[in-house]
């Protein structure tokens, strides 16, 4: 079958492609020449999530999904949440990462979580599915695999970063996955596929 996914990310394609296996043909915007900045406004993972695929139900009519994901610290009052991608006014993950760390500075309590939503929008109708990891945010970065925030991240009953694990590896565990796992359940059980 083939799902169309409402993003510009490419690690989150790669990961849900390896995720989801051959039983799913995952196709990205790029994929079908969209290069557009698709708004994201919302105060909530539900609602950014939900701006990707109505931006391309509005566009080209078309059944999809999307996902909008961040990650949540304790310390920091939930941020930089919504606002992970970014966080330092960019997209830059380095500048990011960095105001993370300045920001936790040497506070012990450093808790947080990933979050993913998934929003689909399929015969007219939407659905969300989500996936939570915990975890704790470190000191230093380790680690050189993965994206994003993966480098400073270790999930609980861990000792590496996502950024030290394999695909296959942070695919066992991850929000990501969690979340996927639903939406290829939920795909099952309707008998799309
Ligand atoms: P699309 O909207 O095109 O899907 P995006 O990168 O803008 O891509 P988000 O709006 O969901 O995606 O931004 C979330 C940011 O959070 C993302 O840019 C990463 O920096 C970070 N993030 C999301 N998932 C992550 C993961 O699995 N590991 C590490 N960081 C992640």
């Amino acid at each position: 079958m083939e799902l169309i996914f409402a993003t510009n990310n490419a690690h989150k394609l790669e990961e849900v492609q390896a995720i989801v296996g051959d039983k799913f043909s995952i196709k990205s915007l790029a994929d079908m020449g969209c290069f557009d900045d698709i708004p994201e406004t919302g105060v909530t993972f539900e609602e950014n999530a939900k701006q990707k695929t109505d931006y391309l139900v509005d566009k080209y009519g078309l059944d999809c999904f999307g996902d909008d994901s961040g990650l949540e610290i304790d310390a920091l009052n939930k941020e930089p949440g919504v606002y992970s991608a970014r966080y330092s006014g960019s997209r830059d993950m380095e500048k990011n990462i960095d105001l993370v760390l300045a920001k936790l500075g040497d506070n012990l309590e450093r808790t947080a979580r990933f979050r993913t939503v998934i929003s689909l929008f399929l015969n007219g109708q939407q659905h969300f599915f989500e996936g939570v990891i915990e975890g704790h945010v470190i000191h230093e970065r380790q680690g050189s695999g993965g994206f994003g925030y993966d480098p400073i991240f270790i999930p609980e009953g861990y000792d590496k970063t996502f950024a030290e694990m394999t695909l296959g590896e942070k695919n066992q565990i991850s929000h990501r996955a969690i979340a996927v796992g639903k939406l290829a359940a939920f795909l099952k059980e309707d008998n799309v596929v």
